[in-house]
């Protein structure tokens, strides 16, 4: 299989702001491996391009989303200085192909984080902080319709994010949070930290103890998206999207 040709296929497409077509309809046996070989590549161009990495994702990590995918696995991706937006400022939807918004806890880690056996106690210990954000995830692909190996190709659908004020980690209990997400001051989403994996620090070990296998770790200093806690919600022009987590606080955009 080509991986360099399909990177280059995903990378137009997010440029061009184009959907395009699976990759698994051409590439009958497209395993996750493969995805993240094609995601390698894809992220090796945006680095070239000036893009520089300053963290990573995990993804389906909530029952929700792992519903609405009709997936059972999580899935990882990595995170670029070029994906950050500002906390209250107007999104321009132009810069997306059909983008939709999801509210996460996100780790700022403080100290190397190194698999296996990567415990939710070692990533609490391993916290800087923790911050409310809002994921934009925007598939490369028609109508969001992919399988797991697709999605990973495509980095997790990646696309943007937007953090709040960072918090020092305290004896509070992140999986008993409750969260809101908010269209023009309606609840549309409700969770608890809970969502993810039973407790989002789950999301972040399992995702140091994947990395190990392929001879990498979570540095100091990355910034890590835990999952989205709610079902993602379509973005539409005119709306204030806003984002809030119990002690962690609210982020919004317009857009
Ligand atoms: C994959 C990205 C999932 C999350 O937090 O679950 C993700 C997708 O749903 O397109 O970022
Ligand atoms: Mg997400």
């Amino acid at each position: 299989m080509d991986y360099e040709y399909w990177a280059e296929y995903l990378h137009n497409a997010q440029r061009q702001k184009k959907a395009v077509n699976p990759i698994s309809d051409i590439e009958k046996d497209l395993n996750i491996l493969d995805g993240y070989r094609i995601q390698e590549r894809l992220i090796k161009r945006r680095l070239e391009e000036g893009e520089n990495l300053i963290g990573v994702k995990a993804g389906l990590t909530s029952v929700a989303k792992q519903n609405a995918m009709g997936v059972m696995e999580p899935v990882y991706g990595i995170i670029t200085d070029d994906m950050v937006y500002k906390n209250k400022t107007t999104i321009d939807l132009k810069n997306f192909i059909q983008p939709r918004i999801e509210p996460e806890i996100v780790f700022k880690i403080g100290q190397d984080l190194s698999g296996p056996n990567v415990s939710i106690e070692n990533v609490l210990d391993a916290t800087e902080s923790v911050c409310c954000g809002l994921e934009i995830i925007d598939s490369r692909y028609i109508n969001f319709k992919f399988t797991l190996a697709d999605v990973v190709a495509d980095n997790t659908s990646a696309s943007a994010f937007i953090l709040g004020e960072a918090v020092e980690i305290q004896d509070f209990k992140l999986e008993l949070l409750g969260c809101l997400l908010e269209i023009d001051n309606e609840v549309v989403e409700t969770a608890t930290g809970a969502a993810v994996l039973g407790h989002p620090a789950k999301a972040v070990s399992l995702l140091a103890n994947w990395l190990h296998t392929q001879g990498k770790i979570i540095k100091k200093g990355w910034t890590v998206l835990s999952g989205g806690l709610t079902n993602a919600f379509p973005l539409v022009s005119n709306k204030i999207i806003s984002g809030s987590i119990a002690s962690l606080g609210s982020v919004y955009i317009n857009t």
